[in-house]
């Protein structure tokens, strides 16, 4: 097989994307016209709304852990905008393969709330049977991939997809997220590569909430940006301000659109930051300085894209408040309809893994429950 010989890459500027932090709304919410892309205005308010469940879901599943309610949970506190913005952006048929913060994806392509709830508390409802730890949702419906707690190693799985899909020679593209902390490990290198050198229709999207726990991105890695990374492996890199929907969307939009024109993969850098803990059972206050976290707290992606859409007559005061109260309202009715719920039968323990139960694993599950002969 010939192998084509590609041109040769570029040595970075100042302005290169890869280094620059590409923006639409300051951090005010004042946009730059001339980048604003072009969006229905239901579908701007249809992302606002996504990110509102997202911080929504985060404060009462997070009081909730604290009342005991739930064993464990992972906010997405201050990225709303990097997860919709990017979700966004795809088609009905690409798919997610979602590092840890993406729940919100997951419910903006139809993940119903309940079965969100339902996950998290490990019930009869939830699609993956309570196997999964909580906050380790997906459904195929919405084509969206059982998050991994495995830093990493949904990136090869994307990459695989995404080369499936070009030998088919069908038009899916994949979208694979990861943290700065992924971009250590082994498998970003082995996706990267891959990626790179079979050109195929992956968008890599790193939410880089500039920690990875306890250790800090600049800990992470000598680059001086994460979009950068990709010039090595011949992948355009483009870094953009995470906490600014806008902005978010077009630089994904751009990178589906090429992707699904066979034009190849492409990491995003989306600079944001993690205003919670890394998960309810961390004190971030033991290893970061939260004055900092104060500051990011002032580039809030939701009131940034809220004084946004009041600017553009999109939105006023009286509708904000009514979308946050039924939103708030589908929360509330989610999970109480879910809380009490029993967990899933126990004959579940042996499904899904043969298509036909073997005799084995028949009498083990008769001994366990005390049913057998
Ligand atoms: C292979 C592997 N190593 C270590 C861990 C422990 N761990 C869980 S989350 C995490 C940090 C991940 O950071 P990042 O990729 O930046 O994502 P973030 O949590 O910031 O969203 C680590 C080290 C793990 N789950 N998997």
């Amino acid at each position: 097989m010939a192998h084509p010989v590609r041109g040769a890459i570029a040595l970075p500027g100042p302005d290169d994307p890869a280094l620059a932090t590409y923006r639409v709304l300051d951090e005010r919410g004042v946009a730059d016209p001339a980048r604003v892309p072009e969006v229905a205005p239901a579908e701007w308010l249809r992302m606002y709304r996504g990110m509102v469940v997202i911080r929504t879901m985060d404060e009462r599943l997070m009081a909730m852990q604290r009342q005991g309610r739930i064993g464990f949970y992972g906010e997405a506190r201050g990225q709303e905008a990097a997860v919709i913005g990017s979700a966004a952006a795809l088609g009905p048929d690409d798919w997610i393969f979602p590092a840890l913060r993406e729940a919100g994806a997951g419910i903006f392509r139809g993940l119903p709330l309940t079965a969100y709830v339902a996950q998290i508390m490990g019930n009869a409802h939830d699609p993956g049977k309570g196997r999964q730890m909580p906050c380790h949702e997906g459904t195929r419906a919405s084509k969206f991939v059982t998050m991994s707690s495995c830093i990493a190693t949904q990136l090869p799985h994307a990459t695989g997809m995404a080369w499936a899909a070009k030998i088919r020679g069908d038009k899916t593209v994949v979208a694979a997220y990861l943290g700065d902390g992924a971009t250590s490990e082994s498998d970003f290198h082995v996706a990267m590569n891959f990626a790179g050198v079979f050109r195929v229709p992956v968008v890599f999207v790193c939410q880089n909430n500039q920690w990875a726990i306890s250790t800090p991105s600049t800990a992470q890695t000598a680059a001086p940006t994460i979009a950068i990374k990709g010039r090595a492996y011949g992948i355009e890199g483009v870094r953009v301000d995470g906490n600014d929907l806008p902005a978010v969307h077009r630089v994904m939009r751009d990178a589906v659109e090429k992707a699904r024109s066979g034009g190849g993969p492409t990491l995003i850098e989306a600079l944001t930051y993690r205003l919670g803990a890394h998960t309810s059972s961390d004190d971030p206050s033991r290893y970061r300085d939260e004055r900092v976290t104060d500051e990011w707290k002032a580039r809030d992606p939701i009131s940034r894209m809220r004084n946004w859409l009041l600017s553009q007559g999109l939105l006023d005061a009286a509708g904000d408040e009514k979308l946050r109260a039924d939103v708030d309202a589908e929360v509330r009715d989610a999970i109480a309809a879910e809380e009490g719920v029993e967990g899933p039968p126990v004959h579940s323990l042996i499904e899904d893994v043969f298509a036909e139960v073997p005799r084995f694993l028949e009498d083990e599950l008769a001994e366990m429950t005390g049913s057998g002969s």
